[in-house]
């Protein structure tokens, strides 16, 4: 058995991880520490809930008597940390709570894992760390840091210092970098999620800039069994970058909403540019790929299909999100 400290479990991806894992793995005892900001919500995890190798902790990983604390209860062997503030948007809005948890929160972590001599640490993190590229070329691990967005100098701040950790005191550090994921449960922030909910609610639906923003797509499953592969396979000091070759502009993926929707593309309203807006992310993931193995298995033609479905047939989830603190969000982001 591994026990392991899974940290923003209730997120998107942590939940969608701890809910596959847990599905097809006996071998994990899985204990998921999340603060439940905003973005976190346990009903992501109703399939999970009630399995015996599952524990919920509400709490921050800037906490380092609770981190602690759990290591010595659980027996923590090895820490996943999915736990992040994850929206460019808002760090533009205040950024001082990317920099708590993202920096910080994960110093704690680290900091708790080298004193208990944790086995594995695997931080999850972003392409967005690279920066931005130009019509050309792909972000490899070798690519230099170059993040723009306050978020992602967070995130890349957390990079370094994870191998840092691993340089100094030769502390078992994994990173991954993904580029953009979709799939179910993901918080109505986010491009695809938004772009979905407003159309089903004849809303515009605000295209940033030109719309001509490129990102590079990846079912979120895909990435979840990339993320455990590096886990149980990855080698310690070294960087996967993650994502499965679909570059999209924004405005397609938009479009491609509305017609599976069978919405009309006058919803769509060009609004003022987001400050700094990274023009393309696209990821080379052929270390990953000949290193460990890994291959994306879902194409982006049925999963985005998949994700449209599950919004389509999930409508009180979104329903409960939209009606609360999203609504004070949105009017920030979008009615200036
Ligand atoms: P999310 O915003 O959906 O979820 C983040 C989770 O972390 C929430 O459950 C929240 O409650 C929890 N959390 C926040 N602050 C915390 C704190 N101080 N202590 C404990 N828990 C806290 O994010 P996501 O999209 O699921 O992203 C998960 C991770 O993956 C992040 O590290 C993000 O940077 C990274 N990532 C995301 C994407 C993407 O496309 N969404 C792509 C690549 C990497
Ligand atoms: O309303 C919108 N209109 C719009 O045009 C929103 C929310 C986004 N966009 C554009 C901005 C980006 O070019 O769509 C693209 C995707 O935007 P987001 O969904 O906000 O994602 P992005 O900024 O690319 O960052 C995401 O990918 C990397 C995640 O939020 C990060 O957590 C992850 O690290």
């Amino acid at each position: 058995m591994k026990n392991i400290l899974v940290t923003g479990g209730a997120g998107f991806i942590g939940s969608n991880y701890i809910n596959h894992i847990l599905k097809d793995n006996q071998d994990y005892f899985i204990v998921n520490l999340d603060k439940l900001t905003y973005a976190g919500n346990l009903e992501n995890l109703t399939s999970s809930q009630n399995n015996p190798r599952y524990r919920f902790i509400r709490g921050d990983i800037g906490n380092y008597e609770l981190v602690d604390y759990l290591f010595e209860k659980y027996k923590i062997e090895y820490v996943i940390n999915f736990a992040a503030e994850s929206h460019v948007d808002r760090s533009i809005l205040g950024s001082a709570v990317f920099f708590q948890t993202n920096v910080l929160g994960t110093n704690v972590l680290l900091e708790v894992s080298r004193k208990r001599n944790v086995k594995k640490f695997l931080q999850v993190s972003t392409d967005e760390v690279y920066g931005s590229l130009g019509p050309e070329g792909l972000f490899t691990e070798k690519t230099p840091l170059s993040p723009n967005s306050p978020y992602s100098s967070s995130k890349a701040s957390a990079d370094m210092m994870a191998l840092s950790f691993f340089h100094t005191f030769g502390m078992p550090v994994v990173i991954t970098r993904c580029s953009n994921n979709y799939g179910p449960f993901q918080f109505p922030e986010k491009l695809i999620p938004l772009m979905i909910i407003n159309a089903l609610n004849n809303k515009n639906l605000p295209v940033y800039g030109d719309g001509m923003n490129v990102r590079d797509w990846i079912y979120v499953i895909d990435h979840n069994i990339a993320i455990d592969l590096v886990f149980n396979k990855g080698n310690i000091g070294e960087v996967y970058n993650i994502g499965a070759g679909n570059e999209l502009p924004n405005i397609q993926i938009v479009k491609l909403i509305l017609s599976a929707l069978d919405k009309s593309e006058d919803l769509i309203q060009y609004v003022k540019d987001r400050p700094g807006h990274d023009r393309r992310y696209a990821i080379d993931s052929s270390k990953i790929q000949t290193e460990l193995g890994w291959k994306p298995l879902f194409t982006f033609e049925n999963a985005i299909k998949e994700t449209i479905d599950w919004y389509l047939s999930n409508t009180s989830w979104w329903h409960r999100i939209i009606s609360g603190e999203y609504q004070k969000y949105y009017e920030m982001q979008y009615n200036r």
